[in-house]
């Protein structure tokens, strides 16, 4: 039977889209929690480039990278695609995917931003309410209330520190 591990943590978004295509794709794997204190000797071997989650071990071969693992995942398994198949769109939602991996996302919220309003760009605004209804997104986003408690206890424990 093939072997198929998630490294990840609950509370990124990095990883939630990685899981989210698997379960599109009906894929069955095994998350496994990083703590990002103390990674796992696992984690370095498998991702010694950039040391961080996430990494798909698949029969023992580690994919690196959300995008490239999605791009692994959609041309792995058969079911519904993960990224369009014209070459243009599919060339516009990796530009876009990387525009926003740099950007803030729930980030933004917290640090008191609003840089993607609805008011500002009405379309990404629709896009993302229909992301958020869909069904097997729902059930495989964490609340946004813990993943705001989470991050405002990180940032405090940042300041702390300091
Ligand atoms: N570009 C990477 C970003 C990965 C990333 O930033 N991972 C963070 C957690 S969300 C991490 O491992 N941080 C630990 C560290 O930087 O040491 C991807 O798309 O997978």
């Amino acid at each position: 039977m093939a072997e198929l591990k998630l490294f990840g943590t609950w509370f990124s978004r990095f990883g939630q889209r990685i899981e989210i295509a698997l379960k599109l794709k009906g894929v069955k794997y095994e998350f496994i929690e990083e703590d990002l204190n103390k990674k796992s000797l696992l984690l370095l071997k498998y991702n010694p480039v950039y040391k961080k989650i996430h990494v798909l071990l698949h029969n023992g071969k580690p994919i690196c990278e959300s995008l490239v693992i999605l791009e692994y995942i959609d041309k792995t398994w058969e079911g519904p695609s993960i990224w369009p198949r014209d070459p243009y769109e599919k060339a516009t939602t990796c530009f876009w995917a990387k525009f926003f991996d740099e950007k803030f996302g729930i980030l933004q919220e917290l640090a008191g931003l609003q840089v993607f309003t609805k008011e500002k760009f009405p379309n990404v605004g629709e896009w993302i309410d229909e992301f958020h209804n869909c069904s097997i997104i729902k059930e495989n986003l964490p609340p946004e209330d813990k993943l705001a408690a989470h991050f405002q206890a990180h940032f405090r424990a940042v300041a702390a520190s300091k």
